[in-house]
């Protein structure tokens, strides 16, 4: 669906047509600038599969914010991120989070309208809905600098 297309693009600016499942968890880092202090980003990319959904309230204490990803051309990742939310917040509360929609130049084969997608991120009290392609390195940037201004906005150390 694009998780770890994604960290990798944002991490090191490569994709691989064959990204392996993720095992459980993988780690990205990546240094950011911000107002001209250093931070470390540390992206924690959780496994989707059933067999791994256990080990995300472990992952979840200590996050600061959250990227849900779901790809448009597959309306059940779409429709499985309420489980992924309720998961989250039994863990975490509320933490800011941001609504990517990935595959974006698989626009001939969008099955969620856009509209669709802004509405749930706005229902479930996100910050916003990007959609982008990890694929061609479109919009990538941009989740993770609407959820690291957010979580600065909040006055608070970033790690
Ligand atoms: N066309 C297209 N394929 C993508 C994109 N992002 C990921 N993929 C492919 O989708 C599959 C799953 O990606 P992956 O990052 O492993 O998803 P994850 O399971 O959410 O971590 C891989 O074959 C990727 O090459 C994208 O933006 N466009
Ligand atoms: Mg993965």
């Amino acid at each position: 669906m694009g998780k770890t297309s994604l960290a990798r693009r944002f991490t090191q600016n490569t994709f691989s047509t064959d990204e392996k499942i993720t095992l459980g968890i993988q780690h990205f880092f990546r240094r950011v600038n911000v107002g001209g202090r250093e931070y470390m980003v540390a992206i924690w990319d959780l496994g989707g599969e059933k067999r791994f959904q256990f080990l995300a309230p472990l992952f979840l204490k200590g996050v600061r914010g959250i990227i849900y990803v779901f790809d448009i051309t597959r309306e059940e990742t779409f429709i499985d991120l309420e489980k992924w939310i309720r998961v989250a917040k039994n863990t975490v509360g509320w933490v800011p989070s941001v609504l990517v929609g990935n595959k974006l130049d698989l626009e001939e084969y969008r099955m969620v309208p856009r509209d669709v997608a802004e509405e749930f991120a706005a229902r479930h009290g996100m910050i916003g809905y990007v959609e982008t392609s990890a694929m061609l390195g479109i919009n990538v940037e941009k989740p993770f600098e609407m959820l690291l201004s957010k979580i600065m906005e909040m006055g608070e150390k970033v790690v």
